[in-house]
């Protein structure tokens, strides 16, 4: 008998590559305070809060700012960074995602997001994806970062799925922890270096099916 009966799945870095136009804003920001910022610097903020990322930042470019600087801050970042993603449409999503959501909706899987962001909505809706999610948790619904399993365990709450029935979609860290301490299987995307502790590590959703999803079942 089959134990998987739900995906729960991170956003920026599975399902669509916001990293990028992460990077040009935070890049920005960096270069008006005087000092650069690397793309290898930029991998550093992957499934990291908002006010997480400024901070590491600052912490990159040895600046100090009060609370309320850092809130003024991380607003201007935002607007910026919102520009790009409302020119974002379909076909920036992912290889093999649509196909791998259609699979799980054909075998009656559910399907949850759980993500860092507080934009995951806008970005949803500029993929044409949003009606594929029964559940969305994203960075308005929660309150404690990966790695703790909160936004997941939320995710399989909505869903009405216990934890021990779901497989997390992660391409952080963080986020591979936060799904093996809410007590889920994990899939890492990417490098399997970096997500070694994942039950099993995939390039993309595009090397995803259903024989590789019950592999999780033992
Ligand atoms: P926002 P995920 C995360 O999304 C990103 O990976 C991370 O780089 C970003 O700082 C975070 O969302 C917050 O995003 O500024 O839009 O609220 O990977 O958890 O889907
Ligand atoms: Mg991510």
């Amino acid at each position: 008998m089959t134990k998987i009966k739900a995906c729960i799945f991170d956003l920026d870095g599975v399902i669509v590559d916001t990293a990028k136009f992460h990077y040009i804003a935070w890049k920005e920001l960096a270069n008006e305070m005087g000092f650069d910022f690397t793309t290898e610097d930029n991998e550093r903020l992957k499934g990291v809060s908002r006010m997480t990322s400024l901070d590491i930042l600052l912490s990159i470019g040895k600046i100090e700012k009060s609370e309320e600087e850092k809130l003024a801050m991380a607003t201007k970042k935002n607007e910026n960074y919102v520009t790009y993603i409302l020119k974002m449409g379909p076909e920036e999503i992912l290889p093999g995602t649509k196909e791998f959501l259609d699979t799980l909706k054909k075998e009656g899987i559910k399907i949850a997001l759980g993500s860092a962001s507080k934009n995951a909505m806008t970005i949803l809706e500029r993929l044409e994806l949003t009606h594929y999610f029964e559940a969305i948790i994203d960075g308005t619904k929660v309150s404690k970062a990966k790695p703790d399993p909160e936004v997941f365990l939320k995710g399989a709450q909505a869903l009405g799925v216990q934890p021990e029935n779901c497989v997390v979609f992660e391409d952080a860290e963080a986020g591979v922890e936060a799904a093996l301490a809410g007590g889920m299987k994990c899939v890492g995307i990417g490098n399997a270096a970096i997500l070694g502790k994942a039950h099993l590590v995939v390039d993309g959703l595009h090397q995803m099916n259903m024989q590789k999803l019950y592999t999780l079942n033992n």
